[in-house]
């Protein structure tokens, strides 16, 4: 960017939310991107920012000015060809949103997720138990591998119908995808050498043949079969399950996970009222952001508060900095059970809002219902260290302590 394209009435920032020390903390850039205005331009990228709840809401429920069909990335696909083939719901636009919109919504409905509710409550149990004997001696774990990467690992892949085989791709390739949709730093040059190969593998898990009957896969080639969506379509459907479904629950499970660790009285507040459960998984989403951002492209000129973006440019959301703006939050850096969570845009909001947010709940609440049974006490054992991602808000490790009843 030249100081000649800089745009007037904005608050310019030369900060890089993408380098590794924001990507460590991003606390402080969030703020002063809070305080700086309504909107302020990133002259490294030459993107719009958007960091105070109201504006990214707003923006986030006005499709038709904010358009997701240009790349929900940095990268413009009205000028740059996509690395891979865009996703028929995060990277379109109505109409052709629509269908499979509607198929994945009934296929992850809670009323279809119904008939996974026991089984994976049973499942939540032996891993529980399994690791609990485990460390039995300390009561000592690092809960990112042996929780929060255990437990979607064991019950999502069943869940959608695919074959043992070639399982651990699925979360470097959710991490690489992840990285992508931020600049090309040094994160991103990390994954290219084995993209390649783990988007030939996942791409061919999506064909029909490969998925087990019942499962969220061959649910969607049913959909297909009735005409909800083409046969063309359902491959890039099941894709978008594959894409947004592992490292999401993962980093969201690590999430409550820390925030109980670090808080240890709100775990003794949900061992004492369990249908605080229901709140906590909304709470640590809300407090964590584990999806920290994601951008959108300017159709025609939009007015702005103070300024206009032209069209084609692009506009990043800050969900993370929306989800702790105190002009929206009383006390928004606490995790707070008895706070009301609701409206966070840590899923998202409008048409594009999580489709997947209710088997991530399911999962949460399978986790932490084996966990409240059995585990008085949690605290942290050591330092978490953090995982670093373009878009997501990740652990690396969490050292725990539990006492178990
Ligand atoms: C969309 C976050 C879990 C599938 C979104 C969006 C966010 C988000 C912020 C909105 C994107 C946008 O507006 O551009 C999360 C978080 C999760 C989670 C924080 C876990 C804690 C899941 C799971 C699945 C999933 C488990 C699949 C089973 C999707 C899909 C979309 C989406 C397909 C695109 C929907 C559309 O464009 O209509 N998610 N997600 N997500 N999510 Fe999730
Ligand atoms: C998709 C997709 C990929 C990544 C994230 C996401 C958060 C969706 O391929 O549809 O939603």
């Amino acid at each position: 960017m030249t100081t000649t394209s800089l745009p007037a009435h904005v608050p310019v920032s030369d900060a890089d939310p993408f380098a590794p020390d924001v990507l460590e903390d991003p606390a402080p850039l969030h703020e002063e991107l809070r305080e700086a205005g309504p909107v302020v331009f990133l002259s490294r990228y030459g993107a719009y920012a958007l960091a105070r709840y109201a504006h990214v809401h707003a923006a986030l429920v006005d499709w038709q000015s904010f358009p997701s069909g240009a790349g929900v990335g940095l990268s413009n696909f009205r000028h740059e060809t996509p690395w891979r083939k865009p996703s028929l719901l995060l990277e379109t636009d109505p109409p052709r949103h629509d269908a499979p919109r509607v198929v994945l919504e009934r296929v992850l409905s809670p009323r279809a997720l119904r008939r996974l509710r026991e089984q994976w409550a049973a499942d939540a149990h032996l891993l529980v138990d399994e690791l609990l004997r485990r460390v039995a001696g300390t009561g000592e774990f690092d809960a990112v591998p042996s929780l929060a990467q255990a437990f979607p690992l064991r019950v999502f892949p069943d869940a959608v119908g695919l074959p043992q085989e070639g399982r651990e791709n699925l979360l470097p390739y959710g991490d690489h995808l992840f990285n992508a949709f931020g600049p090309p730093n040094e994160l991103v040059a990390r994954g290219n050498p084995h993209i390649g190969r783990l988007a030939a593998w996942v791409d061919a898990q999506c064909a029909r043949e490969v998925l087990a009957p019942g499962g969220f896969g061959a649910q969607i080639w049913a959909a297909s079969d009735r005409g909800d969506i083409t046969p063309q379509q359902a491959p890039l459907v099941v894709r978008s399950l594959l894409s947004a479904g592992v490292d999401t629950t993962v980093h969201g499970l690590a999430a409550i996970l820390h925030a109980f660790a670090a808080n240890p009285e709100q775990w003794r507040r949900v061992r004492a009222e369990p249908r605080l459960l229901r709140v906590a998984f909304d709470e640590a989403v809300r407090w964590e952001s584990p999806v920290q951002t994601f951008f959108r492209t300017a159709q025609g000129d939009v007015p702005l508060p103070g300024t206009v973006v032209p069209d084609g440019e692009k506009i990043l959301m800050f969900l993370g900095a929306a989800n702790r703006d105190p002009r929206r939050w009383e006390r928004p850096d606490e995790f707070d059970l008895t706070r009301d969570p609701s409206g966070h845009v840590g899923f998202g909001m409008g048409i594009h809002q999580c489709v997947g947010q209710h088997v991530a709940r399911l999962e949460a609440e399978s986790v932490l219902t084996a966990l409240l049974e059995r585990v008085e006490t949690i605290e942290l054992a050591g330092a978490p260290v953090r995982h670093h991602n373009n878009t997501l808000r990740a652990w690396e490790s969490i050292p725990v302590r539990v006492r178990v009843s």
